[in-house]
């Protein structure tokens, strides 16, 4: 690693994420990028329209969500469509989506290779997961003109182990920017108590349990403007969160999240542990 491990390190803990500028080469942000749209154009008879939201008060929940942990599901943004579900813009569906997830990593040759690069191997050691296990993918459109918020949130919320170890790394695979919808974090903050989880019932249903409601102070949010190949890291705790995109732009975003296999990881989790889980080496 280029960097030196120790500085790393303390900045994480310090701060609860790191920001490591053109971590990737341009060449492989195009890679993954072109991988997408083939995946996508393949995909093609896939008619699921399961709409994406990641505001806790419509989060998704169906099946089509609720499957998509060991496969390659798609999400369509919604401002796609009117108030009777038919779509409001004429784009191709490769501009509609707001996200591909949650098996990239593991069913995807050329996403596995990516998420398993050897410097994102030694950079999660060097920051402390002790057996880290790659759980879960996502490739995250941010669409121009249509884009949607990603409200302030920890990751812990959606995925938690005891204790917490999860960690996010995001990769911009374009320069992501406050005009076209950056990451927001608060400095710090994954040093406050969690604040709610999605929780698998026993009923079978979702639910959030709310731990404490008052909203994150989104002025304490600090934008994290990165040029394409970046990586930011994020701890499972950090409030972080992401505006529209308003802008004529695109911003696609790669993110998988890690935990540490030495860590307990409650079956209320709404993704199956047994499902896609594999060793990060
Ligand atoms: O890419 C975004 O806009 C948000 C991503 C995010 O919040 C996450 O990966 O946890």
């Amino acid at each position: 690693m280029q960097h030196n491990e120790t500085e790393l390190r303390n900045a994480y803990e310090r701060d609860g994420y790191l920001v490591l500028e053109r971590f990737r080469s341009k060449a492989d942000c195009a890679t993954l990028r072109e991988r997408m749209t083939q995946i996508i154009r393949t995909a093609a008879n896939d008619h699921a329209t399961s709409i994406f939201e990641a505001d806790p008060k419509n989060h998704t929940c169906d099946d089509y969500f609720l499957g998509s942990g060991d496969k390659i599901h798609f999400f369509f943004e919604k401002d796609a469509f009117d108030a009777s579900g038919n779509l409001r813009i004429n784009r191709e569906k490769e501009m509609l989506l707001n996200k591909a997830g949650h098996a990239l990593h593991a069913l995807d040759p050329i996403f596995k290779a990516f998420s398993h690069h050897a410097s994102q191997v030694a950079l999660v050691h060097a920051l402390g997961l002790k057996n880290p296990q790659l759980l879960q993918s996502m490739y995250i459109f941010k669409q121009p003109g249509i884009g949607g918020e990603v409200p302030p949130h920890q990751d812990a919320t959606f995925l938690y182990t005891e204790p917490s170890t999860v960690m996010g790394l995001w990769f911009a695979l374009e320069d992501a920017g406050k005009d076209n919808g950056c990451l927001w974090a608060i400095p710090g903050g994954h040093k406050e108590p969690l604040k709610s989880k999605y929780v698998h019932k026993q009923t079978g249903a979702m639910a959030f349990e709310t731990y404490d409601a008052t909203p994150w102070d989104v002025s304490r949010m600090l934008p994290l403007e990165v040029p394409e190949g970046s990586l930011v890291v994020l701890n499972g705790l950090l409030p972080h969160m992401s505006y529209a995109n308003r802008s004529d732009k695109t911003r696609h975003a790669y993110s998988i999240h890690l935990i540490d296999g030495q860590a307990h990881y409650p079956e209320s989790n709404w993704l199956k542990r047994s499902h896609t889980c594999v060793n990060f080496i």
